[in-house]
């Protein structure tokens, strides 16, 4: 009787522990801390490379985000989990002063762990403010299946005539992740000496 007691106080007592555990965290992973180093992007005159794609906006999550993105600059986020874990991905991406585009699995490449995902159609557009015509918005691009340890989620210009007709991406300010698991982004040391 008593063991069973004991047993009925440690449930009571770890119980609340497992329904906080089991509670979701939204992580704000940001674009402009991700490894550019060696990415080449899309200019008006000579292309803009590396830390040059990153540029400050004071709308910006962290005050910063990369753009005049192509296909040879995807972006990769390196995301460490704790557990195996389904999250639910979502873009902070703005016009990229592209005026109103369409972005689907076709246009806009999102990889997690090197495979192509599936997500619905979303639009970008410049917006009413002259100051801000990047227009950032969030944008749900739906659950995907993290693994313990390493993962990457990259996101990459796929097949569009957007920038005088070469393919490109929105601008990107942020990833955000909600999931019951413990997520850490490795970032880039570079990025930090230069912004911080
Ligand atoms: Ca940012």
């Amino acid at each position: 009787m008593k063991k069973i007691l004991a047993l009925i106080l440690v449930l009571v007592l770890t119980l609340p522990v497992f329904a906080a555990m089991a509670e979701d965290t939204e992580y704000i992973f940001e674009a402009e801390y991700t490894e550019l180093e060696g990415l080449e992007g899309l200019g008006v005159s000579g292309s803009p490379t590396g830390l040059g794609l990153v540029a400050e906006n004071n709308k910006a999550s962290n005050g910063y985000f990369v753009g005049n993105l192509g296909t040879a600059s995807p972006i990769t986020f390196q995301i460490v989990s704790d557990a195996d874990a389904v999250a639910t991905l979502k873009l902070v991406v703005g016009s990229n002063i592209l005026g109103n585009c369409t972005w689907n699995p076709t246009t806009l490449n999102i990889l997690v762990n090197d495979e192509a995902i599936d997500f619905n159609e979303f639009t970008t557009d410049n917006g009413d403010d002259p100051m801000d015509q990047n227009n950032f918005k969030t944008k749900k691009i739906g659950d995907i299946n993290l693994k313990a340890g390493e993962n990457t989620i990259v996101i990459v210009a796929g097949e569009n005539t957007y920038r005088s007709n070469l393919p490109s991406a929105p601008s990107l300010d942020a990833i955000k992740l909600t999931t019951t698991a413990a997520l850490e982004m490795i970032e880039s040391e570079a990025s930090h000496d230069e912004l911080d």
